[in-house]
């Protein structure tokens, strides 16, 4: 593993040992089948530098070591391992991989399935007898799902410095733990946390394989599908504030009850998004303050993600709730904020590289996403493409996920193929 430059970069450990032969993604899943199992919300729940994260980040080092990359883990907490083209420099390098933290009570592949699956297509060109003409790389972004610290895609948006560090630093988790505090104790040093255009410089083309979160490829009867776009999408946290107060010594008319008129929000949401065709408007968390049951709530914050193939059509979803939330503050007597957390625009992949991605697959369909990814906040510095990954129930974000041991094998191959054509040259 080679020693970082002085900017925080942390060489990591890992174990040594010889490759297991004959691996599979099937294989890789396995064996982290049981890090970070959420019993009380079935799934997992596997926030960016928790337990189960750390553990993960450790197996991904001890594989990509045991496969003989150079491993190392960046001012930003992501980790690259590296497989060296003999006498070429790291610049213009194919790189690959995903996520590994979870949204609460998540499946098991959205974000594992495409680390599992770069380090098999790595055993697949070796297999092949293949030396890369580029370097290549395998990359591991935190807190893609910005489950922990609000933001979505955190760990790529400080490499591309699509996020201010100072607000990074500060961001807090639920407990209150700073962004800085916890990536301290990771191991980094918060003061080096931002852009890092050396690391950007060394990238040429990023593919990012991901398990399919809908039903196109099941429709489509393929297990493997190229992507095209991902539906912009964003994040606002609405905080009401009322009049905490004791649920059986307050009349009804004298309350001016948050929750109440939460409700309405959650609602609104809907009809607000129901009003434009493919308009998406959620409410998947809803903290009151102190939230006892025989309490009437002081305060109320709940987040809204909204999503659009039409920026424009986001931003009238997000203005229209907005009305009807101030609306229903008011109603209640209640005062209300809302304020914008994380927001990506639809992102269109590279075409020359997409086009590229098609010709190596040629009976992959092409297929849009509304899921957000690293590949598409990368997009905005270098040319990204996705491949996804078909999965037989359609649903993510949910214990139910799933992929078969044969599609997985299949996207890796896929993958595999698209990293030969890209930087491989055979010995
Ligand atoms: O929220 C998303 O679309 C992604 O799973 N982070
Ligand atoms: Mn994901
Ligand atoms: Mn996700």
């Amino acid at each position: 593993m080679s020693a970082g430059p002085s900017t925080g970069t942390v060489p990591t450990t890992a174990g040594g040992r010889a490759g297991p032969a004959g691996a599979s993604v099937a294989g890789l899943m396995a064996e982290i089948a049981d890090v970070g199992r959420d019993d009380a919300r079935g799934g997992y729940s596997r926030p960016v530098y928790s337990v189960a994260e750390h553990e993960l980040r450790e197996w991904f080092i001890d594989q990509a070591s045991r496969r003989g990359l150079d491993v190392e883990s960046d001012r930003n907490g992501i980790l690259w391992a590296w497989w060296d083209a003999p006498g070429a420099d790291r610049r213009d390098a194919v790189v690959t991989g995903s996520h590994l933290d979870s949204v609460p009570g998540g499946g098991a592949f959205d974000g594992p399935l495409g680390v599992a699956s770069a380090l098999i297509a790595i055993d697949r060109l070796r297999e092949r007898g293949l030396t890369p003409s580029k370097p290549l790389a395998l990359a591991v972004f935190p807190e893609e799902e910005g489950s922990r610290f609000g933001v979505a895609c955190l760990g790529s948006r400080l490499l591309t410095g699509l996020i201010d560090p100072d607000r990074a630093r500060t961001l807090r988790d639920p407990e209150g733990n700073t962004f800085a505090d916890v990536t301290a104790k990771a191991g980094l040093d918060p003061r080096f946390l931002g852009p890092d255009p050396e690391a950007v410089g060394r990238i040429g083309s990023f593919v990012e394989l991901h398990v399919e979160q809908g039903r196109g490829l099941i429709d489509l009867g393929q297990p493997v599908a190229v992507g095209s776009t991902i539906l912009g999408h964003g994040r606002w946290r609405i905080t009401i504030t009322g009049q905490g107060n004791h649920a059986g010594t307050t009349l009804m008319e004298d309350r001016r009850d948050p929750l109440v008129a939460a409700a309405a929000i959650v609602q609104a949401a809907r009809e607000a998004a129901l009003r434009h065709s493919g308009a998406r408007a959620t409410v998947g968390r809803i903290v009151p303050v102190p939230g006892g049951t025989n309490v009437i709530a002081s305060s109320v914050s709940l987040w809204l993600d909204v999503r659009h193939a039409d920026d424009a059509v986001t931003a009238a979803v997000v203005e229209r709730i907005h009305a009807d939330a101030r609306r229903a503050a008011a109603v209640e007597g209640c005062s209300l904020e809302l304020r914008e957390e994380s927001l990506s625009p639809t992102v269109h992949f590279d075409p020359a590289l997409r086009h590229r991605l098609g010709e190596l697959l040629p009976d992959a369909p092409v297929l849009p996403t509304g899921a957000g990814h690293d590949a598409g906040v990368l997009a905005a510095a270098l040319p990204t493409a996705m491949l996804f990954v078909r999965n037989p129930t359609g649903v993510s974000h949910s214990p139910e996920e799933h992929v078969e041991d044969d599609d997985a094998e299949a996207g890796a191959l896929a993958l595999a193929g698209v990293l030969e054509g890209l930087a491989g040259r055979r010995v």
